[in-house]
């Protein structure tokens, strides 16, 4: 057996030994960043198919990019979603809000307040614009990263801080990670620390909403690293068999905490291409220009709607600050990077845009930017009566066992009685 498997572990005959390619992103830590490897095509250069097209026709846009706002912050081409100024100004409001919310519960963490605190500075667009697009009652399944769909819907401020602090208000009772609400009122789904499961959530919802004859779409966000998941092709495939209304969506910021895109497949293909394997409808649209999203998302949203099925987004943009608080990308990655990002922006790119309308000026904006964040702070201090970390004003300690059973089983009591008395002996000042 000339041809069989070789035990010995030597290369056979005159094959080249088989080797690996372990993905290396192009910058470290120091390096000047030069990124003209990225194609950046012209803003409202891309076709704009109809809704109800097949799929097939936005295979091309899988490979482009979508982009209304050009370099002198206009808004041009096919994609242009025609908003009226006061809608541009209450999307850029909400921008700057979720920017000043970020900010302060950022500082929050380190001044101790809470354990852990995620921003989404630099992809407001992705979640705001896209809420904007979307009815209310849409359901999302979202990850961590779109605090901004809760704001944009209206979610109250406070009870946001209240969870971040795991508070005797917080109405997911400290059970859940700091930043991970949870708001049926809000059709917002809860956000999940396993990533990629709210996709197939997402679908499944949206089978239901369709088998109920229901008129609502589901939508679902998670990042590019997650899109590598089990889970991500799953929700994809039940979705194209059973033309599930629901818009998928990659925030493709770029970096999976220290891990870069390539780790999940970058360097071979965009990730909105992923829809021409499942032979469903796909976008690329530039995430840091707030209209290519809101029109990207209101096409995708209309063809669900209307039983065209579902749409794979891919939304570029980048993540300009940490993973999270327990991150430093200083470690992995170049600080060049933020700054040389070809996108810019996206709040600044909605401020320049409205003022090249003639529309807002940048007393305004500062104006805005002072107001926004007294409204923050009001809704922190106002949330921090209800305790922060450490000062033990949460939720009682038995609450923990309670809530699953209708009534509490006899060996449920024990281990809550049993719990409670190792704590005493633990702390003994413990209060509850
Ligand atoms: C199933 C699963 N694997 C790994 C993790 C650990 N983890 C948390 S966030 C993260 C990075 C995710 O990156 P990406 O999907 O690109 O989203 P981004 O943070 O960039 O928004 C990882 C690996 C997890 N929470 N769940
Ligand atoms: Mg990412």
């Amino acid at each position: 057996m000339a041809d069989g498997p070789n035990s010995t572990g030597k290369p056979r005959g005159n094959l080249p030994p088989l080797d690996l390619h372990v993905p290396e992103p192009k910058f470290r830590p120091g390096d000047e960043v030069d990124y003209s490897h990225i194609p950046i095509p012209e803003a409202g250069k891309q076709p704009r198919p109809d809704e109800n097209c097949e799929a097939a026709e936005t295979w091309p846009l899988c490979t482009d990019l979508v982009r209304v706002l050009d370099g002198e912050h206009r808004a041009t081409g096919p994609w242009d979603p025609r908003l009226d100024p006061d809608t541009l100004r209450r999307m850029l409001r909400t921008m700057a809000m979720t920017r000043a919310f970020d900010d302060r519960l950022h500082r929050a963490q380190r001044q101790g307040k809470t354990s852990f605190y995620m921003k989404c500075l630099g992809e407001e667009a992705v979640s705001i614009a896209s809420a904007f697009a979307l009815a209310d009652d849409d359901m999302v399944f979202p990850s961590y990263r779109q605090q901004g769909i809760l704001i944009a819907r209206g979610y109250p401020l406070s009870e946001m801080c209240n969870q971040i602090y795991s508070n005797r208000a917080d109405k997911l009772k400290g059970r859940q990670l700091p930043i991970m609400y949870s708001s049926r009122e809000h059709s917002f789904f809860t956000i999940s620390g396993n990533l990629a499961t709210q996709y197939p959530q997402a679908v499944g919802w949206a089978m239901a909403s369709a088998i109920k004859g229901d008129t609502r779409i589901a939508t679902s966000f998670l990042g590019e690293g997650s899109s590598a998941e089990g889970d991500f092709h799953s929700a994809l495939t039940f979705a194209a068999v059973y033309n599930a209304p629901v818009v998928f969506n990659i925030v493709n910021n770029q970096w999976a905490i220290s891990s870069f895109s390539g780790f999940a497949g970058a360097e071979r293909t965009t990730f909105a291409a992923r829809a021409i394997g499942y032979g469903i409808a796909g976008l690329r649209v530039d995430g840091n220009d707030a209209l290519a999203v809101f029109a990207a998302m209101q096409w995708a949203a209309n063809r669900a709607r209307s039983n065209q099925g579902p749409t794979l987004i891919e939304h570029f943009t980048y993540r300009a600050d940490a993973h999270s608080t327990s991150d430093d990308p200083s470690a992995y990655r170049s600080a060049q990077e933020r700054e040389e990002w070809p996108l810019g922006d996206p709040v600044n790119r909605l401020k320049c845009h409205l003022i090249a309308l003639g529309e807002w000026s940048e007393e305004q904006q500062a104006d805005m930017d002072r107001e926004v964040a007294e409204e923050v702070k009001a809704a922190a201090k106002e949330a921090e009566k209800n305790g922060i970390l450490g000062h033990g004003l949460h939720h009682p300690f038995h609450t923990m066992f309670e809530d699953v059973f209708e009534d509490l089983p006899w060996h449920l009591e024990e281990q809550a009685d049993q719990a409670i008395r190792e704590r005493r002996t633990k702390f003994p000042d413990w209060k509850q």
